[in-house]
């Protein structure tokens, strides 16, 4: 997808109601999926900016059905957070409608555009500043969950099918490895023979859905550290963004994805990440983190399998970064070649030392819960 000129940004931002000429709209954040810019306005003399994002149609197949999810998503939060005597404004995101008042605007090229209310004063980090930031990043994801318990009306959209399927994804894998180009097959020769090795990691993230051993819940599915904005000091709670995944999943699921990013050694994509690993002080702070968020919400069940879901997420994400490889880059952006192998054997790595250390987690966990 060609990046837009400033003349069609510019053109995009004033279908929103944002209230007046952007002086400036410029590229922003990290993210993966969709391309997110800033544009600034002048409001009666003040600066107001909005986060405005082309969705992936690639990979979001019906964007109107997205964002019915996320209104009523942000309506209930916005409810709760109301009743809990916080500030809907700093901890929840808001839609901008566009000037015909949709929740989208749809050019005539297909191409689909959401405004935010770009919160202030706050921001996100690809790697924990502090412990007490991973711990405040925690703890939101945690009452993101606990404050949708009872999300009124229909379950929400599926807007990705067997997106936490573990199963379904390690089979995906299996069928990229008969379309692979050869060069790539050879490439990730030990990634694909670890991931054989491992195939069960997969498999127990499905299990733990169908077998009813913790319960479906509505997650938020995209728990990385950078789908948080946190202020400086952890003085205010954090805003949980991102919200396109918000399905119905397993808690434990969200859980595995906030250590794996949070709680790393490496970057995501270092190409050659020494060390590499989990480090144990901030995975307490991940589990610290959901026990207080969470606080009489979460089952014995999911608790006690905290470890678990940390190996088992990083080694689904290292399933999809390699059939992402495999399959010649067409799902995560990326920005050289091999990073997506590089992502994997990040992830990889993360697992196996997760995996060898996975009863001292159960161990942290237990400590922090006795204190
Ligand atoms: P992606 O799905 O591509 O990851 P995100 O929705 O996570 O897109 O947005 C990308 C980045 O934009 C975030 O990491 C964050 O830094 C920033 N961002 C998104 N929404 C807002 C907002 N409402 N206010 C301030 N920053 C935001
Ligand atoms: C994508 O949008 P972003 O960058 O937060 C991906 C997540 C992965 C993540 C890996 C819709 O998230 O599932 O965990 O990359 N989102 C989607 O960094 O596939
Ligand atoms: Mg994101």
């Amino acid at each position: 997808m060609p990046a837009p000129t400033s003349t069609l940004l510019r053109d995009i931002a004033t279908r929103f109601r944002i209230g007046g000429a952007p002086t400036e709209v410029i590229p922003y954040g990290n993210g993966h999926i969709h391309d997110t810019y800033v544009s600034t306005v002048q409001v009666d003399g003040s600066e107001r900016r909005f986060v405005h994002q082309r969705i992936n149609r690639r990979i979001f197949g019906q964007p109107h059905l997205l964002m019915e999810n996320i209104a009523r998503v942000l309506d209930h939060l916005r409810q709760r957070i109301v009743t809990e005597g916080g500030k809907p404004e700093r901890e929840c995101l808001e839609i901008v409608p566009s000037t015909g008042g949709d929740l989208l605007f749809e050019t005539g090229d297909g191409e689909c555009w959401r405004t935010y209310q770009f919160i202030e004063g706050v921001r996100s980090y690809e790697r924990p500043p502090t412990h007490a930031h991973l711990r405040d990043a925690a703890r939101a994801f945690a009452r993101f969950v606990v404050r949708l318990q009872d999300l009124p009306g229909e379950s929400l959209h599926i807007t990705i099918p067997g997106f936490g399927d573990g199963a379904a994804r390690f089979a995906s894998f299996k069928t990229a490895l008969g379309t692979a180009l050869p060069e790539r097959l050879n490439d990730a020769e030990h990634e694909i023979a670890f991931a054989h090795r491992h195939e069960a990691l997969a498999r127990r993230l499905t299990e733990w859905t169908t077998n009813e051993t913790v319960p479906l819940r509505v997650i938020h599915y995209d728990t990385k550290f950078n789908n948080v904005l946190i202020d400086e000091q952890c003085r205010r709670p954090a805003c949980v963004i991102d919200l396109d995944t918000v399905m119905p999943g397993t808690l434990l699921y969200d859980f595995g994805d906030a250590v794996r990013t949070g709680a790393s050694l490496s970057a995501e994509d270092d190409p050659d990440a020494i060390p590499v690993g989990i480090d144990l002080d901030l995975f307490g702070e991940v589990a610290a983190g959901y026990l207080e968020g969470g606080r009489d919400g979460l089952t014995k069940a999911e608790i006690e399998r905290f470890g678990q879901a940390a190996v088992s997420v990083a080694f689904v994400m290292g399933i999809r970064f390699l059939t992402d490889h495999l399959l010649g880059d067409s799902y995560f952006k990326t920005n050289r070649r091999g990073q997506n192998l590089a992502r994997c054997r990040t992830q990889f790595a993360f697992a196996a030392e997760a995996l060898r250390i996975e009863d001292r987690l159960g161990k942290i966990v237990r400590s922090i819960q006795s204190t």
